[in-house]
Order: C-alpha cells, then structure tokens, then sequence
C-alpha cells in the first residue's frame, strides 16, 4: 500500500528543505519506498479534516490504509521498523539506533527550537539579544557534546540508521554558522546531505516549491 504524507502547499523556508515533512521523504528514500504528498495550506491545516488526523494541525501526517500517524519521529521509527535501511536488524544495536532517534528529537532539537522562537519572536525585546547569546551558548554545550562522540566516524553508531537521518535533519535546521565551530559535525551533515535518498528527498520537495511559484 502506498502510503501519503502531507506537506506544506508553501513551505516558507524557500524550498530549502528544513520543512519536517523533508525528514519523512528522506526515511521513505531511503528505505525505497513509493509515497504520495497530499499538499496542505496553513488554513487547511486548521480544519477538521486536517485535525482529525494531526490533533495540533501540522504537518506532516502518514496514512498508509487505515493507519493514520503524525509526529516525524513515530513516523520514521514505523517507517525504519517495517522497511530495511534505518534500523540494525541486531537488537541492541536497533535499540542504540532508536536511542539516537530521541537523543536527536529531545535532546539536541529542543535548544535549536528555542534559538529559532528567540530570533523570529523576541529579538526586539530589551532582553532578545541577551536570550540569543543564551540559547547559542546552550546549542554549543550540546553539540560539542555531540561532536566528542562522534569523533571521526562516518556515523554515530555504525552503519547510517534514522538516528542520523534525525540528527542531520535537526542540525540543518539550526544552518551552518555555528555548526561549522564544529567541523566533524559540519562534515556529518554534508555526508547526510550527500546520500542519494536525501538528495532525491531534497529535489521532491524542491519541486513543489517551484511549483507552487516561489512559496510566501
Ligand atoms: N513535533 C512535530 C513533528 O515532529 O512532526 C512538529 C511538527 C511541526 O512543527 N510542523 C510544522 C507545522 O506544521 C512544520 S515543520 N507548522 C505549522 C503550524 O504549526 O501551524 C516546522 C518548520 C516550519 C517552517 C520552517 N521553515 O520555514 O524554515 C521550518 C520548519
């Protein structure tokens, strides 16, 4: 059964891929599946028809049959669980792989996100550039964190999983400037980057973009 997802109609993000719908393309390119997109608009997205199947009104969303998701990481865990290519088939192995999936999404993501609600909504406050000193002091004790572990290896534990197609996902929302202090962790995310699934990835949701007449 061929599953869809849904992404933005107009992504705001100029087509760069930083949309989380991206992570779910990337996790079905990588694992060679075949999906559709049901493109949704922000008013959409508010609807009950939307809402029935993503209760915060977001995307993305999953429906394979009668089978409704939302939230990237379940969705990629299912994806990862049911397809060859995300996941270890030796079980501890699996499980430090899943491990890496949450350690993306609750650990490194959460003070990226605080960083990009900082510079979008509270910048212009007497206290907004303080506050983003403060958040990118507290990305950088994560990812220097993140970047002793890693090393030099390829990836963060063995063979590419979904925990690194979840890590690279949420370093590249954060964008180069301070990524690059870091730079195996720099490289890290340019050898995501470079895989052909995350390319092909890259290039679907480039394409609705383009379509869409330039997003807004
Ligand atoms: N925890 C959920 C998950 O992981 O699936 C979070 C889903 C989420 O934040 N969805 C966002 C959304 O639908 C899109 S990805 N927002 C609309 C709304 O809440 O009304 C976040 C996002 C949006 C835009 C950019 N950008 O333009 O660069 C990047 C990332």
């Amino acid at each position: 059964m061929i599953p869809t997802i849904t992404a933005f109609a107009r992504s705001p993000d100029g087509g760069r891929g930083l949309a989380r719908d991206m992570r779910v393309r990337w996790a079905l390119e990588e694992t060679g599946q075949r999906y559709e997109v049901r493109l949704v608009s922000f008013k959409a997205m508010k609807e009950p028809d939307h809402l029935a199947l993503h209760p915060f009104g977001q995307i993305p969303t999953y429906e394979e049959g009668d089978l409704a998701l939302f939230e990237t990481g379940s969705i990629i865990l299912h994806i990862a669980e049911r397809h060859e290519g995300l996941l270890p088939r030796d079980e501890k192995a699996r499980a430090r792989a899943i491990t890496w999936m949450f350690a993306a999404l609750n650990t490194v993501e959460p003070p990226i996100l605080d960083r990009e609600t900082t510079a979008l909504s509270e910048r212009r406050e007497t206290w907004g550039e303080a506050r983003l000193r403060l958040t990118e002091d507290r990305i950088r004790v994560r990812l220097s964190q993140l970047s002793a572990r890693l090393g030099d290896a390829e990836w963060l534990d063995g063979a590419f999983s979904a925990g690194d197609l979840l890590m690279v996902s949420v370093l590249m929302r954060l964008g180069p400037p301070i990524v690059d202090e870091f730079p195996n962790l720099s490289a890290y995310v340019a050898r995501g980057q470079a895989r052909p699934a995350y390319r092909r990835a890259f290039e679907a949701q480039l394409e609705v973009f383009r379509r869409g007449g330039g997003g807004g």
